[in-house]
């Protein structure tokens, strides 16, 4: 039996005492999650998921589990790919009977960049287990565990899924001044309170890979001294040195790594999974894979990665510049997009330069989404406007300070460790009164029914309670979905490259539109002109037939 079969037998208690007495290392799989939001800003569509999800369960059915949901996917689906995150998870649950699916889970944030009401998060956990999540990572970009309690909790009483904490690692162990805030203490009392607040599994995670090998030896030894939960470990493989950290942690006694089908490993995503499987032949701890067929899974994910290439993050080769700025993997990408549409494409090395004086200018917080976000927005600020950490502090009563950096300060993120640094709170928020609790409970509590009822009448019966809290979570981007679909009807199942580039004259695709039934289109021609109306006639054939729609040209005014 896998894992999904074995946490169903023997419950969650059982299961965890399995995990920490089992010797061989387990692994997770990230391909469907992290790794193409780090390397191909999440853009990786359903129908290029899902048989390869059914080809790696029934291969490698010993993996622990497939990350496969959550973080920056539902976000994405709705609003670039225009499919519904919910129909992702259930094809993957129908394709992957076998293995544990896990998710992200942004704690209060949810799968968003702020906080929702409690209720939300707890309807949105319920149904998500409901639909197939079977592990909750979850975590707070502060590290702030108020944010994530009600989410432990949540997990605990709704579901029978598994609750996994994440710490988000920061710093450098190894080095004095680095680790004068987050030192070994700080990881071990955290973890103690993770523990102490119902976690299943404690999860570190190193979101921008800055964990090195002897600094893990260090940690997850510690905390295996100290707490007594199975721990996981999340990198990303930014400086090219994470293999060694796995190794590393493998010996010190961690229980589950995380890591990427080869051909979408690497640099800004998890290390190489066919790889680490190679290096751990011998190993005491080695769990046998079958390497030629994970390879071969590789050879399809090469040729699929090719279709996003206009996605590509673009770094070439590990960098270890990341032990500066501590950028993190989603971010690193994005952030230089971000920097191009604003003209500062040239000045890419003084933002980096920019967001580690940032973060020193915020007190040395936690980087990762959202507040991964502040500190990148104020690095653009001060390189958009000259600014040094010392004209912020000068002229702070002046400056019209970007959104996020006014909430972060305003506490709408919850409290950094250490508190806020006080001067530069009173410059931002001019006079404002701060948050002192964790942002949620502010928020009043959603009325399910009578909210479902006016959802259901705006946008049609057609749309189900799921859909109810992709728009309670993303309401601008429901209703761009849903104008979206109700022009083009559901596009999860048009074939990659057409959807991405469209089809050439004479081109033909093969599109399974339902199960077992498939429709071949082939396109014949573009009318040469544009009618008033921004129109043109599109000629094409459905089965052999001869069909002729009108398609506006997005290009005409
Ligand atoms: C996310 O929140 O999407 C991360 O990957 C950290």
């Amino acid at each position: 039996p896998g894992t999904k079969q074995m946490l169903e037998e023997m419950g969650r208690e059982r299961f965890v005492e399995w995990l920490k007495q089992e010797k061989k290392i387990q692994f997770t799989d990230t391909t469907l999650r992290d790794a193409h939001q780090s390397l191909l800003a999440t853009r990786l569509r359903t129908i290029d998921m899902v048989e390869a999800a059914a080809c790696f369960a029934h291969h490698h059915a010993q993996t622990f589990s497939m990350e496969v949901w959550g973080g920056a996917t539902f976000d994405v689906a709705l609003r670039f790919l225009k499919e519904c995150p919910w129909q992702r998870l259930r094809m993957i649950r129908q394709a992957v009977p076998n293995i544990l699916l896990q998710m992200l889970l942004r704690g209060s944030n949810a799968v968003g960049y702020k906080a929702y009401p409690d209720n939300l998060i707890e309807k949105f956990i319920e149904k998500a287990a409901e639909e197939g999540i079977d592990v909750f990572r979850i975590f707070d970009s502060l590290n702030y565990l108020e944010n994530l309690k009600v989410s432990i909790q949540a997990v605990r009483k709704y579901t029978n899924s598994l609750a996994e904490v994440a710490i988000c690692y920061t710093g450098d162990l190894q080095d004095p001044k680095r680790s004068q805030k987050y030192n070994l203490q700080y990881y071990i009392d955290l973890a103690r309170r993770i523990e102490e607040a119902g976690a299943h599994i404690l999860a570190i995670k190193d979101m921008a890979g800055l964990l090195k090998p002897y600094a893990a030896e260090m940690l997850i030894s510690a905390l295996k001294e100290h707490i007594s939960l199975p721990i996981h470990l999340h990198t990303h493989d930014t400086a090219s040195v994470q293999s060694a950290t796995y190794l590393k942690a493998i010996d010190a006694g961690v229980d589950v790594i995380d890591v990427a089908i080869a051909a979408l490993s690497g640099l800004t995503s998890q290390p190489n999974f066919n790889a680490v499987v190679a290096m751990l032949k011998g190993h005491e701890r080695e769990n046998p894979y079958d390497l030629h067929h994970l390879n071969k899974l590789s050879d399809y994910w090469e040729a699929v990665r090719a279709y996003y290439y206009p996605f590509e993050a673009g770094l070439q080769a590990g960098t270890a510049t990341v032990y500066e700025h501590e950028m993190p993997g989603g971010q690193y990408s994005n952030l230089k997009a971000q920097a191009e549409s604003m003209g500062l494409e040239d000045s890419f090395e003084t933002i980096k330069e920019n967001y580690r004086l940032a973060n020193e200018l915020f007190g040395d917080i936690v980087k990762v989404t959202p507040s991964s976000k502040v500190v990148g927005d104020m690095a653009i600020f001060m390189t958009s406007n000259g600014l040094t950490p010392q004209d912020v502090m000068e002229k702070g009563a002046t400056l019209a300070f970007p959104e996020s950096v006014k909430q972060f300060f305003r506490g709408e993120l919850g409290q950094p460790y250490g508190g806020f640094p006080q001067k530069l709170q009173k410059l931002v928020l001019k006079g404002e009164r701060p948050h002192e609790k964790r942002p949620n409970e502010y928020l009043p509590p959603l009325d399910f029914e009578a909210e479902f009822e006016a959802f259901q009448q705006k946008f049609g019966e057609e749309y189900s309670f799921l859909d109810f809290l992709s728009y309670c979570l993303y309401p601008a981007v429901f209703e761009q979905y849903h104008e979206h679909r109700s022009r083009y009807g559901d596009v999860w199942y048009i074939p990659t490259p057409a959807f991405y580039y469209g089809l050439k004259d004479g081109e033909e695709i093969l599109v399974n539109i339902d199960e077992g039934k498939t429709i071949l289109i082939k396109k014949v021609g573009v009318s040469s002109t544009v009618d008033e109306e921004g129109y043109r006639m599109v000629s094409f054939e459905l089965n052999g037939q001869l069909r002729r729609v009108r398609v506006r040209d997005e290009a005409v005014g």
